[in-house]
């Protein structure tokens, strides 16, 4: 059997270091079993593939457990790897990136600390999932409402550090922007709360982000630095209505007004106007070849194609979804604003959609279309394959999501520039190109490519993705999150002054995780001895 460590590593100190752990942990908490192991990693790298394994999995339930974990890797010079709950199959799951670490796997430490009705905001644990928390406020008869992301199996604080996103209005869909107040143990050991909490007795650590002095927050997100053991995260007060309309347009520029009211509606807080919009004929069209030339070209003739096309079907070239949260009358208000302001897009048609009174009832909830616009969580993202037109049954996903500006002919040109990589790399790449606006004055382009069980194919979406890379950058766009194994890449692109942004990320991982056990080349961060130059 070849072995499955990092050259840093011998078997012997593997092995005296688990026994470290199993002292400190209990027996329990190290899985060190290859059929144990099966579970961490990455569900959708072919099964033949050994890069991005793990030699063990740690399953700390304590602050103090998490910090003896980090003192033995230090006295032992083990790599660890840290993941919540380790569920974001499309950005790589539980998997390291430097194979032979050992997990730190979050995913007992489940408590919900505190929920704060008064103050809207919830404390949590790292392996307290979407489910979790809102069975959480079921059971406390909460009249709050989380945000979540597609996956509902997925961590709250895990999700939050890596600048994941859902569905309902700001500042709480980013979740990032929802979080307030961490306690992390670092590279070095050390406990440190930051913003209000690092003042003994504070009574605003989850409700003022900023703290004293500089507000170092963000170098725990997408990074390697510490451990986050605790977050706060605001919660939306449960609004008395939510209602929806869908705006549909049929012309191949009339994204360029749709995402000028969407950025106004938005900007102006009158409501969230970005997290569903979709271009209902690119489906249609990328299934007939011809069409699927059109999609890329910026050729008068081909855009005529596809507004022929979108005109004969009666399919709309794109839509979106204007949903808003509040009492009563001023959601309704809120639409036939909307309804007057879209009017200007000539043939726009509007179609309302669903209305909803808080609490809503058990059945209700259970027909619910898109129950993540409700704050409940689900697992339903799983099935948008299987309803697709896209060709064969699928086994995985990965996502490349590049962000561009908020403006229509951002849309329209980045669509075109991806399209034609895809031409160039081959059509067996199934594609779907969402714009969502979960932060204002950007889209992220949501790529989810299919990522078949053939080593061939799985291949060619990666050789595919790394493209998609390259070119996005050459074009002023840059990826906001990426699975474990492009962060070199699209950290790589972030290069301005010589990359002088990487030099700073190397400086603090070196002062706050000298021997550089933490997380190894999560976003393309790398300690000193494993850097190359
Ligand atoms: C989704 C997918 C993502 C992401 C955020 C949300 C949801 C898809 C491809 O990555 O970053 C339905």
């Amino acid at each position: 059997m070849t072995s499955m460590l990092t050259p840093q590593v011998s078997e012997e100190a593997l092995a005296t270091a688990l026994d470290a752990f199993r002292s400190a942990l209990g027996p329990n908490a190290v899985l060190a079993g290859e059929d144990e192991l099966r579970e961490f990693r990455d569900p959708f790298a072919h099964p033949t593939w050994d890069d991005y394994t793990a030699s063990a999995v740690l399953m700390p339930q304590t602050v103090e457990e998490i910090q003896q974990i980090v003192r033995i890797a230090n006295e032992r010079k083990v790599p660890l790897w840290t993941h919540a709950t380790g569920m974001n199959n499309g950005y790589g799951g539980p998997a390291p990136r430097v194979k032979g670490s050992v997990i730190v796997s979050l995913r007992r430490m489940n408590r919900v600390l505190e929920i704060n009705e008064d103050s809207a905001y919830a404390v949590v644990e790292p392996g307290v999932r979407w489910f979790d928390l809102y069975d959480a406020l079921q059971a406390g008869g909460h009249h709050l409402m989380v945000s979540i992301p597609d996956l509902g199996w997925g961590s709250v604080v895990g999700n939050a550090l890596d600048h994941g996103v859902g569905y309902t209005m700001n500042p709480y869909r980013d979740h990032w922007g929802a979080q307030c107040g961490l306690e992390v143990v670092t590279g070095d050991g050390e406990l440190v709360r930051t913003g209000m909490g690092a003042l003994p007795g504070s009574r605003t650590w989850q409700q003022f982000k900023y703290g004293f002095g500089p507000h170092l927050d963000g170098i725990f997100s997408q990074s390697n630095f510490g451990v986050v053991t605790k977050m706060g995260v605001w919660l939306m007060p449960q609004p008395e209505a939510y209602v929806d309309c869908t705006v549909e347009v049929f012309g191949h520029d009339d994204i360029i007004p749709l995402v000028d009211h969407m950025s106004y509606i938005m900007n102006t807080g009158l409501q969230n106007a970005g997290t569903n919009l979709q271009s209902p004929i690119r489906f249609a069209a990328a299934a007939n070849p011809e069409l699927r030339a059109a999609l890329a070209s910026d050729d008068a003739a081909d855009i005529a194609k596809l507004n022929a096309f979108a005109r004969e079907r009666n399919v709309p070239f794109y839509s979106n979804i204007f949903k808003f949260y509040g009492p009563e009358e001023v959601v309704r208000a809120q639409l036939e604003y909307t309804r007057r302001r879209l009017s200007s897009i000539p043939n726009a048609r509007v179609r309302d959609g669903a209305f909803y009174r808080f609490p809503i009832t058990a059945e209700q909830k259970a027909m619910v279309r898109d129950p993540q616009d409700l704050g409940i969580p689900t697992l339903e993202t799983f099935s948008i394959g299987a309803r697709s037109n896209f060709g064969p049954a699928t086994r995985g996903h990965l996502g490349f999501s590049p962000v561009i500006p908020m403006r229509g002919e951002a849309v329209i040109e980045s669509q075109r520039v991806f399209q034609r990589v895809l031409q160039e790399f081959g059509t067996d790449v199934a594609l779907l190109v969402f714009p969502q606006s979960y932060h204002p004055r950007t889209f992220v382009i949501l790529c989810m490519f299919y990522v078949m069980p053939e080593v061939q194919s799985n291949q060619a979406v990666r050789r595919t993705f790394s493209k998609l890379v390259e070119v996005a950058a050459e074009h002023g766009w840059g990826e906001y999150r990426t699975h474990t194994a492009f962060m070199d890449e699209c950290a790589a692109a972030y290069s301005f002054n010589d990359h002088a942004l990487r030099k700073l990320h190397e400086k603090i991982k070196d002062a706050v995780d000298p021997n550089g056990v933490l997380s190894a080349g999560r976003y393309g961060i790398w300690p000193k001895h494993l850097r190359n130059g």
